[in-house]
This record gives structure tokens, sequence and C-alpha cells, in this order.
């Protein structure tokens, strides 16, 4: 896929992408990254990208005309139609699913504000989709921008090794937080390895991620569970693992 990023640290966003996963899905030519600088647009000796806002108030606003000058550039660069998603905490919360049909586009668009954002008229007239990673305020939107090209990448196809791939358990199956992982060695001064894990029994393993799954998400995230839409094999699960645990605090002296 091809994403083209509009911000004002273009390096930022190349620097983000050059490492594992990305950077290498970038020489395996799944991901095509632009990075489109609107200081380059601007006009006159001081190229301005920014001006005082009307109203008054601190910081400065992007201006209209050198995103529009960037945004035409952008799309003279590549026919294929690309949906424009500017980053702020006011967009929408990302989720995997949305993560997931983003990823199956040929190509989009990310604008990255800076300062105390960009003027309501160019949002207004050329932005589609706003999006937000999360509750709190950045100093732009690049580190966002930077999320969304790490989970579509990871998502496109061939970019995960084989290795890789058992990963994307975790959150793509089914919205359930991930289990815990052990590695060597199976006995040390931090705790012992489930005896489960080590016993070589795949079925008694799998069962016993899935109920830790099922019990991190209640304990951690109680909102992801939709407990109505869990399967009955689920939820048994999940109700033995809340009656051990129970059983447990009781137990103690
Ligand atoms: C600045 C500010 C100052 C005082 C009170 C509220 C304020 N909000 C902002 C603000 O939203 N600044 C933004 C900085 C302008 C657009 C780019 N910036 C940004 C993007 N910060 N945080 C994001 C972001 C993007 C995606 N998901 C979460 C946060």
């Amino acid at each position: 896929m091809r994403i083209d990023v509009i911000t004002l640290f273009p390096d930022f966003l190349a620097q983000s992408a050059a490492l594992g996963v990305v950077g290498r899905a970038q020489e395996r030519g799944l991901l095509e990254l632009h990075g489109w600088n609107p200081r380059d647009y601007a006009q006159g000796n001081y190229r301005r990208v920014d001006d005082r806002p009307f109203g008054g108030g601190p910081g400065m606003v992007m201006l209209i005309e050198p995103l529009q000058a960037t945004l035409q550039a952008v799309r003279a660069a590549d026919p294929q139609p690309a949906p424009l998603i500017y980053l702020s905490p006011q967009g929408r919360p990302l989720t995997q699913a949305r993560v997931r049909e983003l990823a199956a586009l040929p190509r989009m668009v990310l604008l990255c504000g800076r300062y105390e954002g960009v003027d309501e008229r160019f949002l207004a007239a050329e932005v589609d989709e706003e999006i937000s990673i999360g509750d709190y305020v950045l100093s732009g939107g690049e580190l966002g921008a930077a999320v969304i090209v790490d989970a579509v990448t990871r998502l496109q196809e061939g970019a995960l090794n084989d290795a890789e791939s058992a990963v994307q358990d975790s959150f793509e199956g089914d919205g359930l937080l991930d289990c815990p992982h052990f590695s060597q060695p199976s006995s040390h001064v931090l705790g012992d390895v489930p005896e489960v894990l080590r016993s070589g029994n795949h079925a008694a393993i799998a069962r016993w991620r899935r109920q830790q799954s099922l019990l991190r998400t209640w304990l951690r995230r109680p909102d992801l569970l939709d407990r109505a839409a869990l399967a009955p094999a689920d939820r048994t699960l999940l109700e033995q693992a809340l009656r051990a645990a129970a059983d447990d605090i009781v137990s103690q002296p």
C-alpha cells in the first residue's frame, strides 16, 4: 500500500518506519511511504506555514494555502484515490477493526498538525476522517501517523514472518488480551514456568492460554469483554478461572 504523510517533520516519519517489520515491509515493496513538507509549498521569502489565531490566544495555526498546495502535489503524484486522515485528539478513537479496514486500502494520506492545529476551513473542506490514537495531547500528529503506518503495515500480506504471525492472535483474533509468555529457564528465583506449559499436552496448553486471556481481559479491560458474545465454552473457562481465583483468596490464612 502507499501512504503519503503531510508533515513539517518528514524525517521523523521516515525514521520511525525504518526499522523492524515496517522497515522490512518497505524493502519488500509492501509499503511505499512518502513524506511531504508544507514548508516546500509555502510562498515568500519566509515560507510561512503558520500564523496567529483570529480571536487571539496563544500559539499558531497552520495556514490553508501551503496545505492546499501540498495536498494538490500529493494527489498529482498518484491517481489512486486516497482518503485524507487528520490525526487529532478530537478524532474517532482508533481500533484494530478500523486498522483492518485501512490496511485493505490501496492508498491513504495522513495529515499531521503542529502548533495549535490546522485552520478549520481546510479540515472541513478536505479531511475525510479524523482519528485519535488516545485521550492525551501530543505536540503534533506525527506519532499518531507513525502508529497508523505501523498497525496497517504489519497486516499487509507477507509483512510478518511465520514466527511473528502467531503474535497476531492477541488482539487480531477476537479482541481478547494476550496470555502470558514464558521462556528459559523453567526454574528461576523470580518464579517457575507454569507446569501445564511444560507438559507437552497441546490441548491443555491451548485451554490454559485461552483461560488466561479471558481472565486478564476480565480483570484489566472488562470493557472489551462483551460477555453476551462469549461462546459457552469460553464462559465456562472464565467462570472456572474466577472460581479458582476466589478460592485462592478465601484459603489465604
Ligand atoms: C493544544 C492545546 C493547548 C491547550 C489546550 C488544548 C489543546 N489542544 C491542543 C491540541 O490539540 N494541539 C494539537 C497538537 C493540534 C493538532 C496536532 N497536535 C496533536 C495531535 N496533539 N495530539 C495529537 C493527537 C493525535 C492523535 N491522537 C492523539 C493525539
